[in-house]
């Protein structure tokens, strides 16, 4: 969990910022997600109401008493989770819980923690998904006007079918006083990763810990902006666009005096969708990917460390 990882501190201009409400919005978008993989979108249409409302119901789940906490069940895939990341040994200065975006489980499967007042997280859960959804699938289509594919919907679909594999998380990292001893010295709150799915869109509070790597391997730290949503792109998109996007590394950093509360919902596909590029992207090229449905790839993902190069295992070897 400790280590000194180096980073610098991101000058705000060079996050991409897109303003859905404006109309060159999909050109940015294309070139926010070559270059970083990454955005910050403004003007989101998410009522600002939905974010305050579900945070406040994190804050009070992320306030009860751990053994209360536990009883939303351990992360296996879904409930609740304290340092340990996955099930592969990696630790984070982190609690989470974990919820599949599917409705029906959602709606009658729920934590008994929240059972006091389940209405409450379930209205507040089910309005903060679905309008994060919608503007997901928004930049999506975006995304594909941006990529000239006459299908306007065609990554949007896989989010909006009703078999979609989506997740929804939210982090909390507790301050680390220990920090404050060390000047020089980092936590790893949640280790440094690339996100499996389609895209994810990141909401957090004013404090500051998210860090994004560049290109060349540097890691620079994205400025806290808690009306703004962040837009990850994912391996599965990264294959889709064979290439073209990239599916960007990413890190959270504990603080020493501020608690992080984040919230993510990762659009994925259905399981039995077939994850490859899209033809009409190729124009004659060879697809970098071997072929392979999302369960295949999130099964393998799911048995890798958080640090690994997960899509390497499916990648094509260039012909000599
Ligand atoms: C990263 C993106 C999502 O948070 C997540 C994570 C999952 C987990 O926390 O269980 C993984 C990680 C994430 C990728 C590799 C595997 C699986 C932890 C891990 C070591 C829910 C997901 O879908 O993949």
């Amino acid at each position: 969990m400790n280590s000194k990882p180096n980073s610098s501190t991101l000058c705000p201009h060079q996050i991409p910022v897109v303003d859905l409400s404006k109309p060159d919005s999909k050109n940015l978008i294309i070139k926010a997600c070559e270059e970083f993989g990454f955005f910050k979108v403004i003007n989101h249409g998410v009522p600002l109401d939905f974010i305050s409302r579900l945070e406040e119901e994190a804050v009070k789940f992320f306030s009860l008493p751990v053994p209360e906490k536990e009883r939303a069940g351990p992360p296996d895939p879904f409930g609740y989770g304290n340092k340990k990341i996955g099930q592969n040994g990696d630790v984070g200065w982190v609690e989470y819980l974990l919820l599949t975006t599917n409705p029906n489980f959602n709606y009658h499967q729920l934590p008994p923690v929240f059972n006091e007042n389940p209405e409450r997280f379930r209205s507040a859960l089910g309005d903060y998904i679905s309008a994060t959804r919608d503007m997901a699938c928004e930049v999506l289509k975006l995304m594909a006007d941006g990529l000239r594919i006459q299908q306007r919907n065609i990554f949007s679909k896989l989010l909006m079918d009703e078999q979609s594999d989506s997740v929804f998380r939210l982090n909390h990292y507790p301050p680390c006083p220990e920090l404050q001893a060390y000047d020089d010295r980092n936590m790893i709150g949640f280790g440094e990763h690339t996100d499996p799915q389609i895209i994810s869109v990141l909401r957090s509070n004013n404090t500051s810990g998210l860090e994004i790597s560049m290109k060349d391997g540097t890691w620079v730290s994205v400025p806290p902006d808690q009306n703004s949503f962040f837009i990850n792109v994912g391996d599965s998109l990264q294959v889709m666009t064979n290439g073209r996007f990239r599916s960007v590394r990413h890190r959270v950093l504990a603080n020493s005096s501020k608690s992080r509360v984040s919230m993510i919902y990762f659009g994925g596909p259905p399981l039995s969708e077939k994850i490859a590029p899209l033809p009409c992207l190729m124009k004659g090229k060879e697809s970098l990917y071997k072929e392979f449905t999302w369960f295949e790839y999130k099964k393998s993902a799911f048995a890798t460390r958080l640090a690994d190069n997960r899509l390497e295992h499916f990648q094509r070897v260039a012909a000599s």
